[in-house]
This record gives C-alpha cells, sequence and structure tokens, in this order.
C-alpha cells in the first residue's frame, strides 16, 4: 500500500444531494425547463439577466433550508485530524462544506453566497436578492453579479489546485459525473502525477476508467466509512 501523506479531494453535486440540493444532471436536473448550462453563462446573463439572476436568488434561498449531512461532516472531521496536506476542491457553490466546518477548501466554481463587482472587482457576502440591485458594498455602484463561475469563464484558484494535484498521494472524487472541465480532468493529472485514485460516486462517472478504485453507493455512508479507515491506518 502506498504512503499516504498528501490528499485532495474533489466534490460535485451528489455530495450535497442527501442534504436535498438538486444535481444538475440527474431527474432533478432542470430549473424551470432551462438547462443549467444554458442560464449559467455570460451570454444569458447579458441575454437575460433577470432570469439568471432569479435562478441565483431562488437556489441560494434554497440553502437556507438545507444541512450538511453525513458526507460534508466526515470530511470536516478529516479536516480537523489530518496532519498531512490536505485540500478539498469544491465543484459546489452551496455553502454545505463551509458550514460542516472544511477549512482547507476552495470553491473553484464560486459561492451562491458571494457578489463580485463589476465596477471595483470587489466581493462581498450576498445580504439581499440580486434581482433588488443592491449596491456593492465597497464602491456603492448597483453593479453586483453572482460570484459564481460560469460556462466558459476560468474557474478559480486552478494555480493552487494543480499545485496540489502533482503534489498528492490520493486523489479521491466524490460525487461528480465527470462532465465538467477543468474539473473532469483532475484524475488524469493526479494519476499522472503518481497518485492512488478513488472514485466514491452514485453511478460510474464519465471518467470512471481514469480511476484505480471505484466505490458505487452513497456518498452519506460511503464517505464517513472512508474517513474513519483512512484515519485509522
Ligand atoms: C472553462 C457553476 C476555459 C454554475 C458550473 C468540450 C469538451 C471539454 C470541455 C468543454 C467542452 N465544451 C465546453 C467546455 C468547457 C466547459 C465544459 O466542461 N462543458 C461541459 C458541459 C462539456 N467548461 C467550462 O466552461 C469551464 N471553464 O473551461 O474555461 C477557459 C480557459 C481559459 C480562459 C478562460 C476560460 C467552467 C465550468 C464551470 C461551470 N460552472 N457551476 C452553477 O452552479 O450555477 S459547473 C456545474 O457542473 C456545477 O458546478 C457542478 O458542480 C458541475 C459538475 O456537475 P456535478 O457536480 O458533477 O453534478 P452532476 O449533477 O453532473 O452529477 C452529480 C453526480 O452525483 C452524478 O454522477 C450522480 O450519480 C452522483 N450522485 C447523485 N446522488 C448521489 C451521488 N453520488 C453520491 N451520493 C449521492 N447521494
Amino acid at each position: 500500500m502506498h504512503e499516504i501523506n498528501n490528499i485532495v479531494i474533489l466534490t460535485g453535486a451528489g455530495i450535497s444531494a442527501e442534504s436535498g440540493v438538486a444535481t444538475f444532471r440527474g431527474p432533478d436536473g432542470l430549473w424551470e425547463g432551462h438547462r443549467v448550462e444554458d442560464v449559467a453563462t455570460p451570454e444569458a446573463f447579458m441575454r437575460n439577466p433577470a432570469l439568471v439572476l432569479k435562478f441565483y436568488d431562488e437556489r441560494r434561498a434554497s440553502l437556507k433550508g438545507v444541512q450538511p449531512n453525513a458526507a460534508h461532516k466526515a470530511l470536516a472531521r478529516l479536516d480537523a485530524e489530518w496532519d498531512g496536506d490536505l485540500l478539498l476542491v469544491t465543484q459546489n457553490v452551496d455553502d454545505l462544506h463551509d458550514r460542516a466546518g472544511s477549512k482547507r477548501l476552495i470553491h473553484m466554481h464560486g459561492e451562491l453566497s458571494s457578489g463580485l463587482c463589476l465596477s471595483c472587482g470587489q466581493r462581498s457576502t450576498v445580504t439581499d436578492d440580486f434581482s433588488n440591485d443592491p449596491a456593492c458594498p465597497h464602491c456603492d455602484k448597483r453593479t453586483l453579479r453572482p460570484d459564481i463561475v460560469w460556462f466558459g469563464e476560468m474557474p478559480y484558484q486552478m494555480d493552487k489546485i494543480e499545485q496540489a494535484l502533482k503534489k498528492c498521494d490520493l486523489f479521491v472524487s466524490i460525487g461528480t459525473s465527470g462532465a465538467v472541465y477543468p474539473a473532469a480532468g483532475f484524475v488524469q493529472t493526479a494519476r499522472h502525477y503518481g497518485a492512488q485514485t478513488l472514485e466514491m460516486n452514485l453511478d460510474p462517472s464519465d471518467g470512471s476508467l481514469y480511476f484505480h478504485k471505484s466505490r458505487m453507493g452513497k456518498a452519506g455512508e460511503l464517505v464517513p466509512a472512508w474517513v474513519d479507515n483512512i484515519l485509522a491506518d
């Protein structure tokens, strides 16, 4: 068994499914008949800002009714107890990893709770609906957009992520379909640099063949068991 010191974990919508947050490509994956790919783009925002802002206002509002589940909590425990390097990269824009207590965390696709000002470029916590055209708390201009990485936009902190992928001994992918790049390519980078790769998902992802090990099942069951094992070794 390879010595494991440095771990990178990638999560997707499947880790939040048992908390009641809709996934993108499952049966519940549409929003008011729109495909996410049609709403989560800069073009959609220019073409129909009210529709896009409503999409994000509604998803942020729905976060008030959901809680972190056993998988989020297990990863937060790993974060607290793992004395090697650990980086949790989530594609999710919900705040469930944050609320569970994960610290070494990157939201590579942004966060529902954050707004980005098109005038001064600064971020702020969203307290009012975008559809009420709130002013940026830094520059007072009414030019806030969702702090979300849309299709065609560059995901956040890619340098830090790539550095961690090259250095890790273990790459774990949880609850993602492997449909969206560059996240879907992380397993190939990690494997190229010698990491062991493990996937835990309800169904085989598009990238299953790149994983040394694949465990099929619910994150709420598989992830706590995996964390118990890795902390016991
Ligand atoms: C970029 C924010 C370039 C929005 C998101 C052709 C080939 C390769 C790439 C492309 C291509 N054409 C276009 C591209 C690029 C594009 C892309 O990959 N498109 C795809 C559709 C083909 N990517 C981009 O545009 C990215 N940017 O490439 O920039 C660039 C380069 C230089 C300079 C500038 C730019 C940006 C992508 C980010 C888009 N934003 N999110 C929002 O959330 O509103 S992506 C969106 O999809 C979410 O973040 C989501 O997380 C992500 C991936 O989806 P998943 O998380 O995997 O969710 P999904 O529903 O798909 O799957 C859930 C899985 O969970 C399933 O497998 C299911 O079985 C499992 N599951 C369900 N329940 C459970 C479970 N597992 C365990 N337990 C359960 N209980």
